[in-house]
């Protein structure tokens, strides 16, 4: 039976329906935003709109990890990111950090933040302790290589099986160390490692994930993969976008990871209304 509730902190989010987390990308280099909220309050307003229409969460990321991207150094981070945090999490917003690195998971979970997203999955020397030591949900994520190189030749005997194994491996890292069950999310990494065939072979297999018990998080918005099904740029991806988050959920995703927050609000509104 999937775990029904995510423990996030001081706050409880119901999973008995899909929760939507909104993107804010508070980098200059970023995937798909391209910098334009690079500014802080652009930024925060950006967050806003997102809460405005129906978001449940906003993960704040300072690091681009798309496919080539290169490291951020930890002070540029944190002085992109920990104000945002502040600002929205004192306006009651349910905040996730998206880092890889210890000072950026402690110093965002200090300033408000109630979930720590890695799509490293704690693999960093120090992340697990940081993790550890506060009382945020965890999002561990999985990824084959690093950014920089990932999607060069990404190979697996039985991707589905093997991203499950490794984050169930992850999971069980994380409540040894102290992190309870009842905050840890799984997600499978789209486009992390992953060739267009590999990324629909886990999406079908979806489930197989959410029969762990561990609520899945979904992060499918407007990646290279819906790319190469549609054939349109990335600023053209909303509608392949949704239907991804839709076809998630169908499977079991309790969160889903999404730039267009309105229309995928909507969509699921529809959905819900249809499955009851
Ligand atoms: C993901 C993420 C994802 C989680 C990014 C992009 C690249 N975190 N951070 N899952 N993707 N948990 O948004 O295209 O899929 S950055």
């Amino acid at each position: 039976m999937p775990t029904r509730a995510l423990r996030c902190g001081p706050h409880v989010l119901d999973l008995t329906r899909p929760r939507v987390m909104g993107i804010l990308n508070v980098t200059p280099d970023s995937f798909s935003d391209g910098g334009r909220f690079f500014d802080r309050e652009r930024a925060l307003d950006h967050a806003r709109r997102m809460l405005a229409d129906g978001a449940d969460l906003i993960d704040v990321g300072g690091e681009s990890t798309r496919p080539g991207a290169a490291p951020v150094d930890e002070a540029d981070e944190l002085a992109r990111v920990i104000p945002v945090v502040d600002a929205l999490a004192r306006e009651g917003a349910l905040v996730s950090i998206d880092t890889m690195k210890p000072a950026v998971m402690r110093a965002a979970v200090a300033a408000g933040a109630a979930m720590i997203n890695d799509v490293n999955a704690l693999q960093v020397p120090g992340a697990m302790d940081a993790a550890a030591s506060t009382a945020a949900a965890v999002c561990l994520m999985h990824m084959q290589g690093e950014p920089r190189t990932m999607q060069a030749a990404p190979q697996y005997g039985d991707v589905a099986a093997e991203v499950r194994d490794f984050l169930v491996g992850r999971a069980q890292s994380c409540e040894t160390s102290g992190i309870a069950r009842e905050r840890i999310v799984l997600d499978p990494g789209f486009g992390f490692g992953k060739t267009l065939a590999q990324n629909l072979l886990l999406a079908r297999a979806l489930p197989e994930l959410v029969a762990t018990g561990y609520p899945v998080l979904a992060g499918w918005s407007r990646k290279s993969s819906l790319g190469a099904i549609t054939g349109r740029d990335v600023d053209e991806r909303m509608p392949a976008s949704v239907a991804a988050a839709l076809a998630a959920v169908a499977r079991g995703a309790a969160i889903v990871r999404v730039h267009d927050v309105r229309e995928t609000v909507d969509a699921l509104r529809v959905w819900h209304a249809v499955e009851g």
